[in-house]
């Protein structure tokens, strides 16, 4: 661990939150290594993209969010659900294909749902929550239940067209929506400067009337006062609002694939910066035991591994339960 280069003044935040953003950024950041770890060596089989990097903003988020508030993520979602209040152990069998799994195993690493806790969906298909968020965002403002929605996404949805599509409409009904841009520089194997002919990304969301602001996405604390600030804004009606996390991933694309690619000093500069740094830097300078926190998080992690080895695959006669919705009434009923 490295002394952090910039650390932000905690002007609005209270211990208690700096505490809860470390407690979690810190449980993201082990739990998404023992999960790299794991895929890696076989004992899980599923497609998996690491969310180092992540960390401190998916913190915020969990926390700028109210427990029944909406959250749309994508394939890179384990810091997301686990900041929302997925149980561990369900969110850990589930990516492994487990029964006891959040969606009995059906839904696997690439959709991971939680209804429970608000975790709306998650999908493959790059900027294609955007529009879903839209609709549950909708939802809350035709029956005023006073929820605010937060979607995420990479960098590189901002040149998918339901991106455009999802931010005009949003703007356009003054929807209670935070669009989130996780931006960690990368799209796939390709920089944001060689496939990105607008790098600035808040002028994309500008440009459609939303309010926009940077942030730097490894300061968990100046992400929470910004997030913050956004869903506040939702939530009174005044329109959605954007966020950019700027941030660096920390490992590669998924978590098998090679990252050569990667210049090995830009990358360890900000591993010894990242956000779990920063607020273990922050609480060194009160009572906060750390170390003990850490023992926590690591226990909670292998248990709920532990849980996920241990729980059958579900039957195969299952494979059809739940997957399809029952026909209620017959076509010609409706009419
Ligand atoms: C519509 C669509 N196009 C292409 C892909 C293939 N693909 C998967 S991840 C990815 C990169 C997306 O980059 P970004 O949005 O920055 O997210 P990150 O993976 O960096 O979190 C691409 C192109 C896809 N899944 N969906
Ligand atoms: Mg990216």
């Amino acid at each position: 661990m490295s002394t952090p280069t910039t650390v932000a003044p905690a002007d609005q935040i209270d211990a208690t939150s700096v505490e809860q953003l470390f407690r979690v950024a810190l449980k993201i950041a082990h739990c998404d290594e023992r999960m790299q770890k794991e895929v890696k060596a076989g004992g899980i089989k599923a497609a998996t993209y690491p969310v180092r990097g992540l960390e401190g903003v998916c913190a915020a988020i969990g926390l700028a969010l109210e427990p029944t508030d909406y959250l749309v993520s994508t394939y890179r979602n384990l810091g997301d659900a686990i900041a929302k209040g997925m149980p561990l152990g369900a969110a850990i069998a589930e990516i492994s294909g487990r029964e006891t799994g959040v969606a009995k195993g059906k839904g696997g690493a690439m959709h991971l749902a939680d209804v429970a806790v608000g975790l709306m969906t998650t999908t493959g298909i790059v900027g294609a929550g955007l529009p879903i968020a839209n609709g549950l965002a909708l939802a809350s403002q035709m029956s005023s239940d006073g929820r605010v929605t937060v979607v995420t996404f990479g960098d590189g949805a901002t040149s998918i067209g339901a991106f455009h599509e999802a931010l005009n409409l949003a703007a356009l009904w003054k929807l209670p929506i935070v669009f989130v841009c996780q931006n960690n520089g990368w799209a796939e194997h390709t920089p944001v400067d060689e496939y990105m002919a607008q790098t600035d990304i808040i002028a994309k969301a500008r440009s459609y009337g939303i309010d926009a602001e940077r942030v730097d996405g490894f300061d968990a604390v100046a992400t929470l006062e910004t997030l913050g600030r956004a869903v506040s804004a939702a939530r009174i009606g005044a329109g959605p609002r954007f966020v950019e996390a700027m941030t660096y991933r920390l490992a590669g694309h998924t978590s098998t694939t090679d990252f050569s690619y990667m210049d090995k000093d830009v990358l360890a500069r900000h591993r010894a910066d990242d956000a779990v740094v920063r607020l273990r830097a922050r609480l060194a300078e009160t009572a906060f035991d750390a170390d003990a926190a850490e023992a926590d998080v690591l226990a909670e992690i292998d248990a709920a591994f532990a849980f996920a080895a241990s729980s059958p695959y579900p039957d195969q006669r299952e494979a059809h339960t739940d997957a399809y919705a029952l026909a209620t009434s017959a076509p010609e009923a409706r009419r």
